[in-house]
């Protein structure tokens, strides 16, 4: 394996022990023999850290005074995962650590899990931003991170006697957190409020409050690239902490009112995903960490120069907003441009437009951010007038374009009425260069659907890049077993790096003694998961039997519900008889899922998965031939244990509702096989492991559509109900208090959802989903025939690291590259 020679790695186990040895003195104030498992984690920490900070202000450095222009990631989440194991991986310091923690009488793996988890996201989103940064850091491109350093990260999840789902504060930060360096120097003033004045055809904003955004940095390792960037979460502070005077009356609250005020924008991460909630405090959020990154960047590109060139921005920096979250960085892009440096509309309008591309995450409706123009107004007056003029030049343009004036009506960013709204995804396909979707189908709904009538104008914007995940986190940390193996298979490690080497492992299918060793890796995660599953929620789980997940946020359009009534549907077929237990294929049926705290009606889902687990996982009937489990809190600790355990993963939703999911293609490059609709990057999986190798069911898009056509959702459901017994056994053992202790009234909400609306079809594709388990089953029983199947997935989808993704970006959103003095391109060279 080519080694690349950063300073950080020529360093011995021994001098990597009294390097922790010298933190826990100066900074923890302990000797060794006095230390905790906590201390040691955090001295071990600040000691990788510090490794990494030559690279890392080299890496500026080459940033600011080179050509290469850099990406700005705008993401209100930023699902990172737990630090230290990644750091030391692509620092190449492991061996090191192992080492010297051991020297100082600690267990390695003890010091990697006494770091809490950082939940600044909830799901697909956060977490692909997360992998984005990695992948970025790793091919060597310039690249900041944006986001929030929120004091309470995503709630976490518990479940109390009855099944159902209740929330905690995540205090992440309760203790030292040695990753992020608050940077009190580098801090940027956000204003609110007030209103516009007009100055000789000028306009002025007077703001009436302001908070203090201070800048936390975290470094992003590269792998093996000797490059290491920044992610720079702002987190909110008060100009005036507090009120002597308030204070010195005794009015202890009101003293401090200033400061709760501004804390309270970075306190907590909103628990929504996919659905906006429209309030106040989540514009302010999202306003607070835009401008302050746009600050940010500018005095990083410009440094000390009131008046900078703004016309070569697009140049230093390309902004993707992650979703409608930051949009607002548009207007406020214009009014630096205009009000703060005197540009004229035209030359910052192109400027901003340049600057600026948009990624789209989703195909819900309700999904896309709407703000009332009013709102807007109240908390930033500057930014909805340079918005009402966005949407009238806009109009314009359309109106040279079309003449159909309802699609202009339609296409309007500020709707017209007497409560004019704002569509955030309007003004950033407006407001930037490229607009993409995240998987091929997903883009060309976009088109079609969602976006269509700016598709039809404006075809040249749309483009797709497809998700991807980090092999470094999800199959070498996640999966090290099946690394060695792949390793050895290939005879280099070199895939890390280069996911579709993956591809050379396709001859070895057809090797019985590899297939084998695969099925054996397998075989050795599933018993570690079980001791897990043990260890961590008390689960006794039987590794001889099959796995199969189902791990993301629960949703009514990701169908768990479909999932739980065919575990119903088999669990009453099991106690007829009418399906035999001695030759039933045991399973082991696992869900990972956290609801939005006021989905109802997911939260009545997860609180039937709960006591369909508990009644099925204690009928003596089926002799532990069937069993659910529901480990609570699914975060990515969780995920990186249980993904290369798997062997069935749950893709199942209705089509044309999921805009990629990249839980697929974790499972799909950890060696499980996929049960899935066509949805999202689904369609792309199965193109490329074959369709020989995937379990493919359900109603297409088009047949979706033409199901509504008839009205499904207006009550047919239910004739699938009468029309096949499996299912209206199962459901009416929902109804009846089956799991609910003889109460019928506890799923009522479901109960009569699935028989009068059903809109996103579970009814309609249980048949379909019953039958295709059956053939799982079958293959399953063929033991080589579904392990070679599942190296046939490893090898096919090395197109799903997050560095293929990266490398798409750079060549059809940024138009931009690695640094050119990147050590690992000489390194590739040699
Ligand atoms: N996604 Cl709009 C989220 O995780 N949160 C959101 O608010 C929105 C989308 C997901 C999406 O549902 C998945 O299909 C994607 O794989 C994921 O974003 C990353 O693109």
């Amino acid at each position: 394996m080519t080694q690349i020679t950063a300073p950080h790695e020529q360093i011995s186990a021994e001098a990597f022990a009294d390097e922790i040895r010298d933190y826990l003195l100066k900074g923890q104030g302990v000797k060794p023999a006095e230390a905790k498992v906590e201390d040691v984690y955090v001295a071990a920490a600040t000691a990788v850290r510090n490794h990494l900070l030559d690279a890392w202000a080299k890496t500026r450095e080459d940033m600011v005074s080179g050509n290469t222009k850099a990406v700005g990631y705008l993401s209100a989440e930023f699902l990172m995962g737990r630090q230290l194991r990644n750091a030391l991986l692509n620092a190449g310091l492991t061996e090191q650590f192992n080492k010297a923690v051991a020297e100082l009488g600690f267990d390695p793996h003890d010091v990697i899990t006494a770091e809490p988890e950082p939940g600044l996201g909830n799901g697909g989103l956060g977490r692909l931003a997360a992998c984005f940064i990695d992948s970025l850091a790793s091919i060597g491109v310039p690249a900041f991170g944006y986001g929030i350093q929120y004091q309470y990260g995503i709630f976490r999840q518990e479940f109390d006697d009855k099944g159902r789902q209740y929330e905690r504060a995540d205090y992440w930060l309760a203790n030292e957190n040695p990753w992020g360096h608050t940077d009190y120097n580098r801090d940027v003033r956000v204003n609110f409020g007030g209103h516009v004045e007009d100055n000789n055809g000028r306009r002025v904003w007077n703001p009436d409050w302001s908070v203090r955004a201070v800048p936390v940095d975290y470094l992003v390792p590269g792998y093996e690239s000797g490059r290491v960037n920044t992610l720079r979460l702002w987190t909110a502070k008060a100009y005036h902490e507090i009120d002597l005077r308030a204070f010195n009356r005794g009015e202890y609250y009101q003293a401090v009112e200033n400061q709760v005020k501004a804390e309270d924008i970075t306190k907590i991460l909103y628990p929504e995903d996919s659905t906006p909630q429209g309030k106040s405090l989540r514009l302010q959020q999202q306003y607070f960490f835009v401008a302050a990154s746009l600050h940010d960047a500018i005095r990083t590109f410009y440094p000390g120069q009131d008046k900078p060139d703004m016309a070569t921005f697009p140049n230093k920096i390309t902004f993707q907003l992650n979703d409608t979250h930051p949009v607002i960085g548009i207007p406020e892009l214009m009014r630096i441009l205009i009000d703060e440096y005197g540009y004229d509309w035209d030359t910052a309008w192109d400027i901003t437009t340049r600057t600026f591309n948009y990624t789209c995450h989703t195909l819900l409706p309700e999904a896309l951010e709407i703000w009332p123009a009013r709102l807007i107004r109240e908390l930033l007056p500057r930014h909805m007038e340079i918005i009402e003029q966005i949407n009238e030049r806009f109009v314009s343009l359309l109106q040279t374009l079309t003449d159909d004036s309802a699609k202009i009506d339609r296409m309007r960013i500020v709707t017209s009425g007497d409560d004019p709204q704002v569509r955030m995804a309007y003004l950033a396909t407006a407001g930037g260069t490229h607009v993409n979707g995240v998987a091929e189908l997903h883009s060309q709904l976009l088109k079609d659907v969602t976006l269509r009538d700016f598709s039809d104008l404006f075809p040249n914007k749309f483009t797709n890049v497809t998700n991807g995940v980090t092999p470094r986190r999800f199959v070498r940390l996640a999966n090290p077993r099946m690394s060695d193996l792949i390793t050895e298979g290939l005879g280099t490690d070199t895939w890390i790096s280069d996911l579709s080497k993956l591809e050379g492992l396709v001859p070895l299918a057809d090797d019985g003694e590899f297939v084998h060793r695969f099925a054996e890796v397998k075989r050795a995660n599933k018993r570690d998961f079980a001791g897990f599953a043990k260890e961590h929620y008390g689960f006794d789980v039987n590794p001889d039997t099959m796995f199969d997940s189902m791990i993301k946020r629960l949703h009514e359009y990701k169908r768990q519900s479909l999932k739980i009534l065919a575990v119903i549907a088999r669990y009453a077929s099991l106690k007829s008889g009418e399906t035999d237990v001695n030759t039933f294929t045991p399973r082991t049926v696992i869900f990972g899922a956290k609801a939005a705290p006021g989905y109802a009606m997911a939260k009545e889902t997860i609180q039937l998965i709960n006591n369909v687990s508990r009644v099925i996982n204690n009928d003596p009937d089926i002799q532990g031939k069937l069993n659910v489990l529901f480990p609570w809190n699914y975060n990515i600790e969780l995920s990186q244990n249980l993904i290369p355990a798997t062997e069935l993963d749950e893709q199942i939703s209705q089509a044309g509702k999921e805009a990629s999911g990249t839980g697929n293609m974790k499972f799909a490059i950890n060696g499980a096989l996929t049960v899935g609709t066509l949805d999202g990057a689904n369609v792309e999986i199965r193109e490329r492991v074959g369709y020989e190798n995937f379990f493919l069911f359900g109603m297409t898009v088009d047949e979706v559509e033409a199901l509504y056509a008839e009205g499904y959702d207006k009550g047919m459901s239910r004739q699938y109900y009468e029309n096949d017994p499996r299912l209206k056994r199962a459901i009416d053992m929902v109804a009846d208090g089956t799991f609910s202790e003889g109460d019928r009234s506890t799923y009522q909400n479901l109960v009569n959802d699935w028989l009068s609306k059903d809109y996103f079809m579970t009814l309609a594709d249980f048949g379909a989903y019953m039958d295709i388990q059956s053939e799982i089953e079958k293959t399953y029983a063929d033991e080589k025939k579904w392990f070679r199947m599942a190296l046939l997935n490893t090898a096919r989808t090395g197109y799903f690291s997050s560095d293929r993704s990266i490398e798409d970006y750079l060549e059809r959103v940024w138009m931009t590259g690695p640094l050119p003095e990147d050590p690992q391109l000489k390194a590739r060279e040699n």
